[in-house]
């Protein structure tokens, strides 16, 4: 298992594991506060579900100080504005789904995209952390799982009506997570996380979400390398 033995060989007070760590420290402060705002905007769109998607934005918030306080703990500054141009593309993606009232892009992008990113980010992470950030990271990673399916039940409800907009959306924003990948692939290496682990874990979850959802083998196969190859 080597991903379990570099944690030995990692010096987290090193300059270049602190320079790759304020930048994968932001993008996770920066990921957890617009998966925060997106919970909230949501509850305009799902009013039924208001006091849930008030829950899980809640959660978000509480991840977003427990991930602050990861880079305090190492004396480490966050590069937020590095952070928010990594989601530039996808915010804006989200943000212009909600204007035109597309909730299941919405959905797509926060609760099953962004959420299945976040899950296989931090499983990767929590064997090759500092012992602080690992007992957060553990903490918030079962959260996450609550997020994914919170989205994977509401569109399994709604499949037949969802699935168009699902494969447009897909297409759309998939693409930007292959990029997204490439853009920390040096960064995660520094940290002991290989870039091919994480897309192993994200299409693991992604294609498990798809098959929840009610996407049969051959459409997940199709979907979930959109993009990929063109990274
Ligand atoms: C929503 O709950 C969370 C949104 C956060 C998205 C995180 C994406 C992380 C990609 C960077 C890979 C390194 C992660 C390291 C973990 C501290
Ligand atoms: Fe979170
Ligand atoms: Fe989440």
């Amino acid at each position: 298992m080597p991903q379990l033995e570099a944690s030995v060989d990692i010096d987290f007070q090193s300059d270049v594991y602190k320079q790759a760590y304020s930048r994968i420290n932001a993008i996770v402060i920066e990921g957890e506060e617009q998966a925060y705002e997106n919970y909230l905007q949501l509850t305009a769109m799902l009013p039924d579900h208001e006091e849930t998607l008030t829950k899980l934005a809640k959660m978000e918030n509480r991840h977003k100080k427990g991930f602050e306080a990861c880079g305090r703990n190492l004396n480490v500054t966050p590069d937020l504005e590095f952070a928010r141009q990594f989601f530039a593309q996808l915010h804006h993606n989200f943000q212009n789904a909600a204007a035109q009232g597309k909730l299941v892009t919405c959905l797509l992008i926060q609760a099953l995209i962004i959420e299945c990113f976040a899950i296989a980010a931090y499983n990767i992470y929590i064997p090759v952390a500092d012992p602080f950030a690992r007992k957060i990271t553990e903490g918030v990673v079962k959260d996450e799982y609550l997020h994914l399916n919170f989205g994977e039940e509401w569109l399994k409800a709604n499949f037949e009506a969802s699935r168009e907009e699902l494969e447009e959306a897909n297409r759309q924003n998939l693409p930007l997570v292959w990029q997204m990948l490439n853009q920390v692939e040096a960064d995660a290496r520094v940290l002991g996380m290989e870039k091919e682990a994480l897309v192993e874990d994200f299409m693991i979850a992604y294609g498990e979400a798809l098959s929840n959802i009610g996407f049969s083998t051959r459409d997940i196969m199709r979907m979930s390398a959109y993009g990929l190859r063109a990274a």
